[in-house]
């Protein structure tokens, strides 16, 4: 754990600007304040980049932008779809503000909100490795982005006393084979979605949410697995199964928000 702030601090070091990631579904959740305070304390510039805009609907990107500008320039970005990255390629230069040499730009964020592939997405290359798997990226690594611009890769960091495994399920820190209560999960990733873009819930499972008891989440998870056909004997819902597939979609960004 002291290995995270010495990273962390390092990095800020080194760094002559800094972009804080997050995941455009949680930018709350997924924003680090023990960086933030750390990046502040050095007085160098940063970018807050929510990444994974294509599972967001624009309306409520707009929002977010609107609120994080006010701590930071703020850009939306798919790296996925390139989407947002040559924006953040201006954004960097007219951020730091430097001329003359290289710029180093540390990349700082939770495990798995899109670190490394966000420098891929600026630097036009897969170069940084990435997976659905979080903590892939192991230890800080460099990469090359063209015209003067340098990304400092760095493994995911998650404050020191979150370890909600809700939270950690939501945002992919820990995939099914990792948590111990997937169906708990599973039940938050309806609850969320429900209370934002139920519709997208509908369809991301050809179910219609409405019916009597349907405001229950267990049972919005019961009327999934049956769609699935994931069923025990005596027609009874398999509602690990069903968690499991809810909780793997979610994770895989097949579900949108
Ligand atoms: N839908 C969508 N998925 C993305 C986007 N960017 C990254 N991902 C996916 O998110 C997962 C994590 O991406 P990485 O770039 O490895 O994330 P990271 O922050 O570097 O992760 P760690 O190094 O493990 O901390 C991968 O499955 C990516 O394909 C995006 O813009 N949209
Ligand atoms: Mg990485």
């Amino acid at each position: 754990m002291a290995n995270y702030r010495m990273m962390v601090n390092d990095v800020i070091k080194k760094a002559d600007i800094l972009l804080e990631v997050v995941d455009a579904r949680f930018p709350d959740e997924t924003r680090n304040g023990d960086v933030e305070r750390n990046i502040k304390y050095s007085k160098k510039p940063f970018i807050i980049v929510l990444n994974k805009c294509d599972l967001v609907s624009k309306e409520t990107l707009e929002k977010a932008k609107a609120r994080l500008s006010k701590i930071a320039p703020t850009v939306f970005v798919s790296s996925k779809n390139r989407f947002g990255t040559t924006m953040l390629r201006h954004k960097i230069l007219e951020v730091a503000n430097m001329r003359g040499h290289d710029i180093q730009v540390g990349c700082l964020g939770y495990p798995n909100t899109g670190k490394s592939s966000v420098i891929n997405g600026v630097a036009g290359k897969n170069k940084a490795s990435t997976s659905s798997i979080s903590g892939y990226t192991r230890g800080v690594q460099l990469v090359n982005a063209g015209s003067h611009i340098q990304f400092i890769d760095t493994p995911g960091v998650i404050p020191f006393d979150d370890n909600d495994e809700y939270k950690q399920g939501l945002l992919g820190v820990k995939d099914t084979t990792h948590l111990q209560d997937p169906i708990g999960v599973a039940l938050k990733i309806i609850e969320k979605m429900c209370s934002e873009n139920k519709t997208a819930l509908e369809s991301s499972y050809n179910v219609t949410i409405g019916g009597e008891n349907e405001e229950d989440s267990y049972e919005i998870l019961e009327l999934i697995g049956r769609q699935c056909n994931f069923l025990k004997k005596k027609g009874k819902v398999d509602d690990s199964r069903t968690a499991i597939k809810i909780v793997n979609d979610w994770q895989k960004g097949k579900i949108l928000l």
